[in-house]
């Protein structure tokens, strides 16, 4: 193993995922709840579980939602859409791809108006003017939830980045005359007691990677893609075989093969250990899904 310290490795039931911030938006979220028409939660489409919040129900009691599932070009849509399919049974759900410009702005704002109809209705029966909706957009670190508000703004008018922890406030963002939105930091929360949820969210990079041990995530993925996409595996990192209980030479023939590298010609195993993680954040890895 690595030189990182073991307290912050994911395995353990130790909170380092779980920065003072999260604590801060989850209360301030509750705080603004009575403001909220509709929550728009934002899933991973690579991590249709993990990178759901598990306690989202508790935050948003009984608000209209809706799943919004992002980096659909990058997953495996074989196993998501079984995932998908068990969700539909409970709210509408919406999958996009928000690197194009496709009409997932259209679809959501059809949706928020179909939902929230009544509140309007019961304003003009009141003599009251129409109001905007409001809709709170929540998610793990790094889902996208930056990227849909500013596709559906039409305009860049948040901060993104291909890291967890980008958002640092919550901020109001006004769509059009009709839809307001609260954009909010990535929460996690305080324990992942199941490992796999932990390391499916440390691989695709809502745990921020500084207080990771690259070891065991690069291990993790290798390994899960040996089970799951044998196929990829060979095609991206020439693998075939491998022992599970010890990838020191699968990570060494990755390292010559693709010239992680020291003087002397010696494998530089974090430089391989970063070129995974990085392949795998960058998409570079394939189409695929990490829950089961
Ligand atoms: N390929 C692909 N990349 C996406 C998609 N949606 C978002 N991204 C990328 O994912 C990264 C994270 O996006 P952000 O919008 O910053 O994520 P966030 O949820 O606001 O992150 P935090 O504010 O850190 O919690 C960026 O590099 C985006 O370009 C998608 O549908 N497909
Ligand atoms: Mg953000």
């Amino acid at each position: 193993m690595s030189s990182t310290n073991e307290n912050q490795s994911v395995d353990k039931n130790v909170i380092n995922w779980y920065p003072g911030h999260m604590a801060k938006t989850k209360r301030e979220i509750k705080e603004k709840l009575d403001l909220i028409d509709i929550v728009y939660e934002v899933i991973d489409a690579r991590m249709p579980v993990s990178s759901r919040i598990i306690d989202l129900d508790e935050l948003i009691k009984d608000k209209p939602r809706i799943l919004i599932f992002t980096k659909y070009d990058l997953c495996d849509k074989n196993i998501t859409d079984q995932y998908i399919s068990k969700y539909e049974k409970m709210y509408p759900v919406i999958k996009t791809n928000l690197k194009e410009n496709t009409n997932v702005t259209k679809l959501i704002i059809n949706k928020t108006e179909e939902l929230l109809k009544s509140i309007n209705l019961k304003r003009e029966q009141k003599g009251l003017v129409k109001r905007s909706y409001r809709a709170l957009v929540v998610g793990v670190p790094n889902v996208g939830k930056s990227t849909l508000i500013n596709r559906l703004a039409g305009k860049n008018v948040a901060k993104t980045a291909n890291i967890a922890g980008v958002t640092k406030n919550l901020s109001w963002i006004k769509l059009n005359k009709d839809i307001e939105l609260l954009d909010t930091p990535g929460i996690l929360w305080p324990k992942i007691s199941d490992q796999n949820v932990a390391y499916n969210l440390a691989s695709l990079t809502s745990i921020r990677e500084d207080i990771l041990d690259k070891e065991e995530i690069a291990s993790y993925i290798i390994t899960f893609l040996y089970q799951y996409y044998p196929l990829i595996l060979k095609e991206k990192y020439q693998i075939d075989k491998l022992d599970v209980n010890d990838l020191g030479e699968t990570f060494a023939i990755i390292g010559r093969k693709k010239g992680c590298l020291m003087k002397g010609n010696i494998v530089d195993y974090e430089k391989v250990y970063t070129l995974i993680i990085n392949d795998l954040k960058n998409g570079m890895i394939g189409k695929i899904t990490f829950d089961r």
